[in-house]
């Protein structure tokens, strides 16, 4: 694991937390070539008295908050600014280290406070922060001033990848005509998409704390590692609290093993009657500054105990087989597009208890870290995915790209190691794994996984063929992608059970190890109706599922260990002759109203929750919320 934390901000009796979400001003650079704003240097005065402003709420994507469709589909840098007015006691205690964080921008972001620059960040979906004491002490302004511009464009080399076309031909395209090509199936959302905020530390703080859970008999045991910033003479407590807020165990020292008796161990939800079992680790360091003061830091960890094991057959969650029923997600919604939104976070963990599913995986990003706090305390159980999807051009498995891609891992682990949630990593959705290159490149990607955190299984999603696949060597779990009867075969139904079989004869076959559908389903235009069942219809997705099913239902006793439906709900995507306004494939529809595919999904995951047999009567299908 690496040294430098990315803890999750937390209010405690040493840290303060000040959010700046709401309106901040908004101007986008549409100068040709997108760089007056630097030109300018609009960075050192209010962003309204450079030009015009829009308002623009923080979070969300900037995409569809106005009727500008120049806006909607802008590439470049726009930029962001906002006053704050700091406490004065943060100001004036050289104690306090006063951090500012960004929870996700899309995608390069560069930040200024009062015009002095003091971060930039490569990449969305993953948080950045800065300390900013001594700039706001330089000129301890009343109000202090955050400028951030955040550019949208990708290149080959990063991630996901794209690039820029320029389409010179005058007679058909206006001068200087461009446009960014990519090559994943969701709009490309951007802007400030999570929380800013911010929060204080003492000088000596808690920067990171990692935990390794295990048990044997009824006897847990925490393995922890915290690092200090600050100081090298800290003393640290650990104390650890049960559900209902019991000291059941302490130590002392920047690592141990914290035992606990009669352990109660995380489960995932529908397999135990108390699935997301927390407990809390208190984290207390005392040091004594130069100055002879006392400097004291209280962080507070949530820490599920649970165990996770593959073998050549099998996911173990606690050395019981785990099968995953559940889904593929986007963080994705009408107006907000990619911005944070508890609303809907809470309604669609309402609808995955509802479906019974125990699990999705974050196609195809890292998803904000509220979500995976509600998967810590539900029990519902994520296969952590980075952006790596798109990888389709041969220029995207050179060296820059990979070297980009183990940072991103790296930030990406270390944000995320923690959650009991989170079980596996997946390095990449669908890249074209069927390259020379892939080799070499999903093979180092995957070590430095494993070195980052030897405790959970690493795969990617691959739609290859089985016998050209270069990484699949290297991973621990196979997960494949498939859309019989839809992109091949289109209109076939028939197909569905013998392709299917046959892919995971051939994976099995080749491969020894288990298998996850990690994504299959059909687009349906909700309220569509047709008997025969034909494409685009509810009928048609019905029919669809319950054919995968019915293979499912043969290999889940011998090797496949889960199914994840795409999707869980309409989500949009750039527009093209084969996305009738996005993408269509949910079971629910963006709103998230149920299609008929969503019945059959319900009916089955509860059946196989119950077929566990270790479900107390009263959750038995049909229970309500
Ligand atoms: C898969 C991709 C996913 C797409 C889906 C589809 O992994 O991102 O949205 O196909 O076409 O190949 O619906």
């Amino acid at each position: 694991m690496t040294n430098s934390g990315m803890l999750f901000p937390r209010e405690s009796l040493s840290r303060e937390i000040k959010e700046l979400n709401g309106l901040w001003s908004f101007r986008a650079d549409f100068s040709p070539n997108r760089k007056l704003g630097f030109e300018q240097a609009w960075y050192k005065q209010r962003l309204a008295e450079t030009g015009p402003v829009l308002d623009m709420p923080v979070p969300a994507s900037y995409n569809d908050i106005t009727q500008d469709p120049k806006l909607r589909d802008f590439i470049g840098w726009v930029w962001y600014d906002r006053e704050v007015v700091v406490p004065s006691r943060w100001v004036a205690d050289k104690h306090i280290r006063v951090v500012l964080r960004v929870g996700s921008a899309h995608y390069y972001s560069v930040v200024w406070v009062n015009g002095v620059k003091v971060t930039e960040h490569n990449g969305g979906h993953l948080p950045f922060e800065a300390e900013i004491g001594e700039v706001i002490r330089a000129v301890p302004t009343t109000p202090c001033r955050i400028t951030i511009a955040v550019n949208n464009s990708l290149s080959l080399e990063t991630l996901p990848p794209g690039s820029i076309q320029y389409l010179n031909d005058l007679t058909r395209y206006p001068k200087g005509y461009f446009v960014q090509n990519t090559d994943f199936d969701f709009f490309n959302y951007a802007g400030v998409h999570r929380s800013v905020l911010l929060y204080t530390t003492p000088q000596a703080y808690v920067n990171d704390i990692t935990v390794v859970t295990d048990f044997a008999d009824s006897i847990g045991a925490i393995t922890y590692d915290v690092v200090v910033s600050g100081s090298s003479k800290a003393s640290l407590k650990i104390t650890l609290t049960d559900g209902d807020g019991r000291c059941v165990a302490t130590s002392t020292g920047p690592s141990g093993v914290i035992k606990v008796v009669d352990v109660m161990l995380w489960w995932p939800y529908l397999m135990h009657e108390r699935p997301g079992y927390l407990y809390n680790m208190e984290v207390h360091m005392q040091v004594i500054d130069a100055g002879g003061d006392l400097l004291e830091d209280m962080y507070t960890l949530p820490v599920g105990i649970r165990t996770v094991k593959v073998t050549s057959t099998q996911f173990l969650i606690n050395n019981k087989p785990f099968y995953f029923h559940g889904v593929n997600k986007h963080e994705d919604s009408d107006l907000r597009g990619k911005g944070f939104d508890w609303p809907l976070v809470v309604k669609d963990f309402n609808l995955m208890k509802w479906l019974g599913a125990n699990s999705f995986r974050t196609s195809h990003y890292p998803y904000a870290e509220e979500i995976l706090h509600m998967c810590d305390r539900h029990g519902i159980v994520v296969i952590d995915e980075c952006p790596g999807v798109g990888i389709k051009d041969i220029r995207s498995f050179g060296n820059a790209s990979l070297a980009h891609h183990l940072d991103v891992m790296g930030e990406m682990v270390t944000r995320d190691k923690n959650h009991p949630s989170v079980v596996m990593w997946s390095v990449a959705n669908e890249p074209a794994s069927e390259m020379p290159p892939a080799g070499f490149y999903f093979k180092t990607l995957i070590a430095h996984t494993k070195a980052l955190d030897s405790t959970r299984p690493v795969t990617y999603v691959t739609n290859s063929n089985y016998a050209r696949d270069q990484g699949a060597p290297f991973v621990d779990v196979i997960c494949v992608n498939s859309y019989f009867s839809w992109y091949h075969d289109p209109g076939a139904l028939e197909v569905i059970s013998l392709q299917l079989n046959t892919q995971f004869e051939e994976w099995y076959g080749k491969y020894q190890k288990p298998i996850i559908q990690s994504e299959y389903g059909a687009d349906v235009v909700p309220g569509l109706h047709s008997d025969p069942p034909t494409m685009f219809t509810e009928e048609y997705q019905v029919m669809v599922l319950q054919s995968y099913h019915k293979v499912f239902d043969q290999k889940r006793k011998q090797y496949v260990i889960g199914e994840l439906i795409w999707n869980f709900a309409d989500f949009m995507t750039a527009q093209g002759v084969t996305r009738v306004w996005g993408n269509k494939k949910g079971i629910f529809t963006r709103q998230r109203q149920p299609k008929a595919g969503a019945y059959i999904l319900r009916e089955r995951y509860w059946r196989i929750a119950n077929e566990t047999g270790i479900l107390p009567p009263w959750t038995k299908y049909p229970c309500s919320l």
